[in-house]
């Protein structure tokens, strides 16, 4: 009896190994688990076997059911996954799936140089918040209450005595307000203002800078900012400063470059002056000390600011603001 269990079993599974259709092995699981199967009938007849037997030969022709149950379910799983695989070829010689790799935002990218030029010539890059006290934005810049920069049209005010900031100046307030001269710092990031056309964003990036310590005079301002201009548009572009006025510099000096897209002859782009503003600055005015503890009669310094997409518009020759923020990947991985 055990010994037919075992050969029984064995013939079983090495049956079920060899088969390799589904129609085939239903067959043989009813011939051996059928009511009327070979394993069934011999399941049946422990019971004419002594009563002391019982126990161990039913303990035996239970495991080999068992055994041959789940080889039939386990070859039954496999049949059909390879039936679920019938018609699908590999083939081997196509190309691979390509993998495109992305690329920075030409903001971000032009942001980095800006930061990359300064860096070397020793500021330290600071960033900070873009959701700002009306203090730090305005108060401490020497913007008064009724400037029309304060207008509501202007700026985006979050609630009273908050706003987002217009510019990245704030920044540079903090760290005055932190530390005590010498100070060299660039301040790069978002700011927002109330406005939007072909050259205007609600959106758009800054890169503002600062440097205080004894005896710097608006000779070091035109040096800096010389070297700046000559690294980021070619050593052969000409420029020039020409007075303006900012609330929070005294002397102000905006610089100009030759027009980049008409060599100075004159177009649209340079609004038929040959010149293109590029960037804003100054030397601090002596209120601002006021508010950071500084001493005037003891520091003095510079401070500039430019608009990233600005710049960017005139290295790459791109005439609308609203491209970088279209999200448009056949315009942004062109960079
Ligand atoms: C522009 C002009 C400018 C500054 C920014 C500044 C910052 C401090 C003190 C004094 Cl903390 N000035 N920043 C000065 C002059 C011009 O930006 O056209 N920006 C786009």
């Amino acid at each position: 009896m055990k010994q037919k269990i075992i050969e029984l079993e064995g013939k079983a599974l090495a049956e079920i190994e060899s088969l390799v259709d589904e129609a085939s092995l239903e067959q043989l699981r009813v011939s051996y688990l059928g009511k009327k199967g070979s394993l069934t009938s011999l399941l049946r007849s422990i019971a004419e076997v002594p009563a002391e037997q019982r126990p161990e030969l039913g303990q035996l022709v239970n495991k080999a059911k068992e055994n041959i149950t789940r080889s039939f379910s386990d070859k039954k799983n496999l049949l059909s996954a390879l039936k679920s695989r019938q018609g699908v070829s590999l083939d081997i010689t196509l190309p691979g799936r390509e993998q495109v790799l992305g690329t920075l935002h030409p903001i971000t990218r032009i942001t980095g140089e800006i930061c990359g030029i300064f860096s070397r010539m020793g500021f330290k890059v600071v960033t900070g918040p873009e959701v700002e006290l009306d203090y730090y934005n305005f108060e401490a810049l020497n913007i008064p209450k009724d400037h029309p920069a304060r207008d509501m049209q202007d700026t985006f005010y979050v609630s009273e005595g908050i706003v987002l900031r217009t510019h990245t100046s704030p920044m540079q307030v903090r760290v005055m307000e932190s530390q005590p001269p010498p100070v060299s710092v660039i301040a790069p990031g978002k700011v927002y203002r109330r406005d939007s056309d072909v050259t205007h964003t609600p959106m758009f990036n800054q890169v503002e800078g600062l440097l205080v310590d004894r005896d710097v005079s608006l000779g070091d301002l035109k040096g800096t900012l010389t070297s700046f201009v000559h690294q980021m548009f070619g050593p052969d572009i000409e420029l020039r400063f020409r007075p303006s006025f900012f609330p929070f510099t005294e002397p102000s000096a905006e610089v100009d470059i030759r027009c980049v897209m008409c060599k100075g002859r004159g177009c649209r782009t340079c609004s038929h002056t040959g010149w293109l503003e590029i960037l804003g600055s100054g030397m601090v005015d002596p209120a601002v000390y006021g508010f950071v503890g500084y001493d005037p009669e003891v520091y003095s310094g510079f401070a500039f600011g430019m608009g990233v997409e600005r710049i960017a518009m005139l290295l790459y020759g791109i005439e609308d603001i609203q491209m970088f923020y279209r999200n448009d990947i056949r315009f942004l991985g062109q960079f």
